[in-house]
């Protein structure tokens, strides 16, 4: 087993990944930059390197220092987490050429899925359902124009090399389309350099389900469930929960397996999130994530796996354990993205953490980047913590998901802990059939 990894994040996802290690009697090295000097992640690791200044392009992002860095240290492997470096196919071609292990995918297979539209047609070939649409890219406007009569209106047009909601537009007739795809396309043009376009059938009230997959490489493919992701925020995700309340087990066992399928046919290794968007019953395939992503926990949670750990020994040429083996899920787990942001506003809420109690009990997890006294910088993303619960079945994680977030304390910042609070009281959500739509219509109800 690798004896030191170096773990090219920040963070909670950094702490994450060094628990893991921790776990496997592996050492670590943490990067941070010059803002970052009192984060947890550097504490927790064994050593830590400086790798340059506050913003992320010179330092979290400068792919150059994040490997002198595990020269330096002779780290024999490098986790990326997510965000930031995770899914960028030219450093993991350089990490493995500077003769260090990748804890991820193979380059080819990043970008093969970082465009949509060789994404789509892949797993098309594969057997997963796509949407209809223009299969590919359009050469302009007026061709966008024609496949929406085709296929008829609502539509949405997409950025190949889009994801998260960035470069795309939704039109209810062709006026719409006309505006909407010269914004789109100038958003992709500059946000990503490339602003060829796709054109798909608009799903109006879906709900956002993603597999979670892992592939060894000797050709075993496993698939741990599904997360429903569908209370999301200007394409932030808030809340997740595994399993979703209205998958069936047929359901559910027929999408992973395709999934499997899908990954033994690729021979695709390490972690990766098929996405789908579910509508009238039907799943549609819109992207897949090569990362371990934010939601992993609930996930760990119903099947008992440590999914860092799994990304870990498969890296090192481990066989999957858990190959062949019938997962057992158990119960069912939600969880609460902790943003430091005003709850109000969602204006980011930067500053020092005076008081901090995290909640506890049976069932509970923190995955957090807080701690008395820190202070939040404000050159990063505004998620500091992760509240996941764990229950008997989806009932019990609703009522001790309430209960912990009445224990939470984080003083000195705000939070949406108050909206998370809710949340868990909605109907949308009690319910379990919200769709990407809902949570607007829960925010503007706690106005
Ligand atoms: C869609 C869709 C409906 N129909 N595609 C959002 C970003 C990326 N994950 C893909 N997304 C969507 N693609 C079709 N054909 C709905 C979403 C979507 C969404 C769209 C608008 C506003 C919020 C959304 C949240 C999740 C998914």
């Amino acid at each position: 087993m690798f004896k030191k990894i170096l773990i090219a994040n920040r963070g909670e996802i950094a702490a994450r990944i060094h628990r893991a290690c921790r776990d496997m009697g592996i050492q670590t090295v943490a990067v941070h930059s010059t803002a970052d000097a009192d984060a947890i992640h550097v504490k927790m690791a064994n050593e830590s390197v400086c790798i340059g200044d506050k913003y992320p392009k010179d330092s979290y992002l400068n792919m150059a220092a994040v490997l002198s860095a595990a020269e330096i240290t002779n780290a024999e492997a490098i986790h990326p987490g997510y965000g930031f470096l995770s899914e960028n196919a030219k450093f993991a071609k350089m990490v493995k050429e500077a003769g260090f292990e990748f804890i991820g995918p193979n380059p080819e297979h990043i970008e093969l899925m970082g465009d949509k539209i060789t994404a789509i047609k892949y797993v098309q070939e594969l057997g997963l359902p796509t949407i209809p649409g223009s299969n590919g890219g359009v050469d302009g406007v007026e061709h966008a124009c024609r496949i929406a009569e085709e296929i008829g209106y609502p539509v949405i047009a997409k950025a190949t090399a889009g994801g998260g909601g960035r470069g795309m537009t939704i039109a209810f007739n062709e006026a719409e389309l006309r505006s909407g795809f010269k914004i789109a396309q100038t958003e992709a043009k500059n946000g990503f350099g490339d602003d060829t376009m796709f054109v798909e059938k608009f799903l109006q009230k879906p709900k956002h389900i993603e597999i979670q997959v892992l592939g060894d490489k000797h050709g075993n493919v496993i698939h741990l469930g599904e997360r429903d992701c569908s209370l999301q925020r200007r394409h932030q995700k808030v809340v997740e929960e595994a399993p979703s309340a209205v998958l069936s087990a047929a359901q559910r066992d027929e999408l992973g397996e395709l999934c499997v399928k899908a990954c033994e046919k690729m021979g695709y290794i390490g972690a990766g999130t098929f996405e789908f968007l579910f509508e009238d019953d039907r799943f549609y395939f819109i992207e897949m994530n090569t990362r371990i992503q934010v939601e992993h926990p609930v996930t760990e949670l119903i099947n008992g796996v440590d999914l860092i750990a799994e990304q870990i020994k498969v890296a090192y040429g481990e066989e999957l354990e858990l190959k062949g083996i019938k997962l057992r899920p158990r119960g069912h787990s939600i969880e609460c993205r902790i943003n430091a942001e005003d709850p109000k506003t969602f204006m980011p809420s930067p500053g020092k953490v005076t008081d901090y109690f995290t909640p506890g009990g049976l069932g509970i997890r923190v995955d957090s980047a807080l701690y008395p006294e820190y202070t939040i910088p404000v050159y990063y993303d505004s998620m500091v913590a992760k509240l996941i619960v764990h229950g008997a079945n989806r009932e019990q994680a609703i009522a001790r998901m309430k209960r912990a977030l009445e224990e939470f304390v984080i003083g000195g910042i705000k939070t949406n802990i108050p909206l998370h609070r809710k949340i868990m009281e909605s109907e949308e959500f009690i319910s379990g059939k919200y769709s990407v739509k809902d949570l607007e219509d829960i925010i503007k109800r706690v106005k």
